[in-house]
């Protein structure tokens, strides 16, 4: 059983990353090595090309997330650990996957509705084929199975098509991957607005809780965090209570615990203060040691380079195969 996920280097990894996707990461190291196989996680420092960067900040962003992985509990000797631009099978297979990839179904892809509206200058052709690079990242590796946050969902239900068809055409040469979503915490919503996910280009620094923040600032935000004006008041999951919703799943997943303990366990509370200062002690806890290794990995550059090194050698013993099929299968390259 073989995983496969990426991330957008920022420095700034969310609360909504660390649950949806990160958790989730740490966790599949150890569930692929006891099936006898690999995690394959990967900073995808192209797809931050698909919007405006800074090339001076790339490296150092790309850094930043990698120092956040590993302190996180990524360890680069029990999985594959790479900068998803050191790898160029992936690149390469994009090409021969857009082949097999509807125009029609981009253009039906939320994100790229979402992100090409907010572009001022430049819609580039990249942000149109974000998910055509994302399905080759995926492919490359043979992955059975892709952990990532809710909002992921239409782009792997794009790479299993793209998969589907390229076999159709060619043959069996791809492994047609598995969506999987956390139990909780799929979809984290921001602390202001709690019926838009968490996310980092949404501008709400309120409502954004930042892996890095320190202890107080977490409070403080969710101290402030939009719950309701009920009385008495009624801490329970229910779609007409968005803000309270999201702060017993940020509570359970911070705990490790179901929905329902969290609910069960402010069964004694007088109000939503309660609530929210148990949701800030259970993100601090969980936090505060990931931020304290964060600044020592985070420091060492040259270690940091050398861990993409020797991650990028393990990937492409994987992909080379992978893609000398590709080519074989699509009658490109030599006879081989
Ligand atoms: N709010 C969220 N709840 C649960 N999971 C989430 N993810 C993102 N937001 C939430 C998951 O995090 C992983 C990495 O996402 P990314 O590489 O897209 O990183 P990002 O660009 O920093 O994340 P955002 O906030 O999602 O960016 P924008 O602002 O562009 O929308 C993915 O597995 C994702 O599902």
């Amino acid at each position: 059983m073989r995983i496969f996920s990426g991330i957008q280097p920022t420095g700034r990894k969310h609360l909504g990353n660390y649950i949806g996707a990160i958790l989730q990461y740490v966790e599949g190291q150890q569930r692929a090595a006891d099936a006898g196989d690999v995690a394959i996680y990967c900073v995808v420092d192209l797809h931050a090309m698909t919007v405006p960067w800074q090339p001076a900040e790339m490296r150092e962003r790309v850094y930043d997330t990698a120092a956040i992985l590993l302190a996180a509990g990524l360890d680069p000797e029990r999985c594959v650990f790479i900068r998803q631009s050191d790898v160029h099978e992936h690149t390469e297979l994009a090409w021969y996957m857009g082949a097999v990839t509807a125009h029609g179904d981009l253009n039906r892809m939320h994100q790229f509705k979402e992100k090409s509206a907010k572009q001022r200058d430049l819609v580039s052709a990249d942000l149109f084929t974000y998910p055509v690079l994302m399905a080759a990242d995926v492919l490359a590796y043979r992955a059975h199975e892709v952990p990532v946050g809710d909002d992921q969902r239409q782009h792997v239900e794009l790479m299993r098509d793209v998969a589907q068809r390229f076999n159709e055409r060619f043959g069996e040469v791809l492994v047609v991957p598995e969506l999987r979503i956390p139990e909780v915490g799929a979809r984290i919503m921001d602390l202001q607005n709690p019926t838009s996910k968490m996310s980092t280009t949404a501008d709400s620094p309120e409502g954004t809780v930042f892996v890095l923040d320190d202890a107080k600032t977490v409070e403080k935000k969710f101290k402030r965090a939009v719950t309701d004006s009920d009385d008495p008041p009624r801490i329970a999951r229910d779609p007409s209570k968005p803000g309270v919703s999201n702060l017993i799943d940020i509570l359970a997943a911070a705990r490790g615990s179901s929905f329902a303990e969290a609910e069960a366990s402010l069964a004694d509370a007088r109000g939503y203060g309660d609530l929210k200062a148990a949701t800030a002690d259970a993100v601090n806890a969980m936090l505060e040691p990931v931020r304290e290794r964060y600044t020592a990995l985070r420091a060492d550059e040259d270690a940091l380079e050398a861990i993409f090194a020797a991650g990028a050698e393990k990937a492409r013993a994987i992909t080379q195969p992978v893609l000398a099929d590709v080519r074989q299968a699509i009658g490109v390259g030599s006879r081989g």
